[in-house]
């Protein structure tokens, strides 16, 4: 494409959308982060750790039957698992306290079901206390995952008295352990032993969390920090919104038509901030299983997955689940740190640091230009919002030239934290970003680019 053509097609394309001002919130009136919210979405990536009574049955959802003394890891070392987590880049660990089947990984005084039953440690352990402690001596944050659905518990569908006792395991997870980061809910909703099912109170539950742990996000379907991206494939939506309408998904676990297809976009004109995570295993199931140790993501393949978590404007939670050591598997641990030396290497030098910039917004056009001085060779581009402001950029295309043969590198819809674009590698001295379509007028937006190793 030559300069005139380039000029006609971005014309036309900003003719057709232009920056909408009058028919939007102004731009101060758009919902942003909180700052929690923004350190959430800045850590970028966090490892899940299913871990629990599964582990030893080697299935994926117990059924409350479980006897406590099957639990008994035999060289558990929670320090492992953080320090693993650190040299693949993970800033945040997410523990199963209690799953679907309700053995917990504390001494609970709310049910005997727990690791006090079990032989682990003499039950004296606690898994969620070790946990803390080696995320906090990491440098981690901690977080943690408690599962409504409790299918061991006699008042489960027993609604009221469920949801005190669910409220008092809640209370214990949060005032005993210091700072937690997240807290992380699923919608999983059974029958109790009564024939009913149960009936959660989710105002009351965010509530007592907002209440014991302000700094924490909560993740759900319906947030209300932090939204499922809709899928357990490792992908966010393309278009994905950090911003919802909070109508489009009432309560954890609720289902019906257009409600998936909001999870994984949000919407251009939602009134809340409710950023994507993206939730996915190392490995097929969620929990360890030894019959999948050969069936570990390759190294490529967790870095698609950054791609099109992180790199979609999500955060990346990567299950990597213990094993009945009570340790992450040395395939895993492998693949994880594979993947971290991948990914600093390709983005180690940005191409574009020195580059001479023009950030141009008319009334109708945003462009963004970079002369990098010389010709250089770039295949992957990575555009970032400043989303302390909000998130407005809708449609966009990439081009490159090295001097006035303009042709396209990339386009895409929305932007946000990162937008991450790979194409054919490509000889370019001047990169333009041409922004068609936004919800308020962008503010500055950094374009950095990167050339793989080969
Ligand atoms: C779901 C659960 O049913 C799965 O077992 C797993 O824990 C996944 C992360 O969330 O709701």
């Amino acid at each position: 494409m030559n300069r005139r053509s380039f000029l006609q097609a971005s014309t036309s394309a900003l003719v057709a959308c232009s920056l909408p001002r009058a028919q939007t919130r102004s731009a101060s009136t758009r919902p942003r982060p909180s700052p929690s919210q923004l350190a959430w979405q800045r850590d970028e990536l966090a490892l899940f750790l299913h871990f629990g009574v599964n582990t030893f049955t080697d299935r994926e959802w117990g059924d409350g039957r479980e006897d406590p003394s099957i639990f008994s890891p035999s060289a558990l070392d929670a320090r492992q698992w953080a320090r693993n987590a650190r040299t693949a880049g993970a800033r945040a660990l997410i523990l199963t306290a209690k799953h679907h089947d309700g053995f917990c990984l504390w001494p609970t005084r709310t049910t005997r079901h727990s690791v006090a039953a079990s032989p682990w440690r003499s039950g004296e352990g606690d898994v969620v206390r070790e946990f803390v402690d080696a995320c906090r001596a990491e440098g981690l944050k901690a977080g943690l995952y408690l599962s409504p659905w409790d299918r061991n518990n006699p008042l489960y569908g027993d609604s009221p008295k469920y949801n005190d006792l669910y409220c008092d395991q809640l209370t214990e997870l949060l005032t005993r352990y210091g700072s937690i980061s997240e807290v992380w809910f699923d919608g999983a909703n059974g029958e109790g032993p009564n024939g009913k099912r149960q009936a959660y109170d989710w105002p009351r539950f965010f509530r007592l969390v907002r209440q014991l742990q302000p700094n924490a996000v909560m993740f759900s379907d319906a947030g209300p920090d932090v939204r499922w991206c809709g899928n357990e494939k490792g992908t966010a939506g393309d278009p994905n919104w950090s911003t919802m309408n909070p109508d489009a998904v009432p309560f954890p676990g609720a289902d019906g038509p257009g409600i998936i297809d909001a999870l994984q976009h949000g919407d251009r004109n939602g009134t809340v901030w409710r950023p994507a995570e993206v939730d996915v295993s190392i490995r097929p199931g969620w929990f360890y299983h030894p019959a999948e140790d050969d069936k570990v993501r390759d190294v490529d393949n967790l870095e698609s997955l950054y791609f099109s978590s992180v790199g979609r404007n999500g955060k990346l939670l990567l299950n990597v689940p213990p094993t009945r050591e009570g340790l992450l598997h040395s395939n895993d641990v492998a693949r994880l740190v594979g993947c971290r030396a991948q990914l600093d290497s390709l983005f180690e030098r940005d191409v574009a640091r020195d580059a001479r910039r023009t950030f141009t917004v008319t009334s109708d056009s945003a462009e963004l230009e970079l002369d990098l001085g010389r010709p250089m060779t770039v295949a992957v581009a990575r555009l970032e919002e400043d989303i302390t402001r909000g998130q407005n950029v809708a449609r966009y295309t990439l081009y490159g030239a090295v001097d006035h043969d303009w042709r396209v590198l990339s386009h895409g819809s929305t932007i946000g934290y990162t937008k991450l674009d790979r194409f054919e590698p490509v000889s370019v001295r001047r990169v333009r970003l041409a922004i068609a379509d936004a919800v308020g007028v962008p503010e500055d937006i950094t374009l950095r680019l990167y050339n793989p190793p080969a």
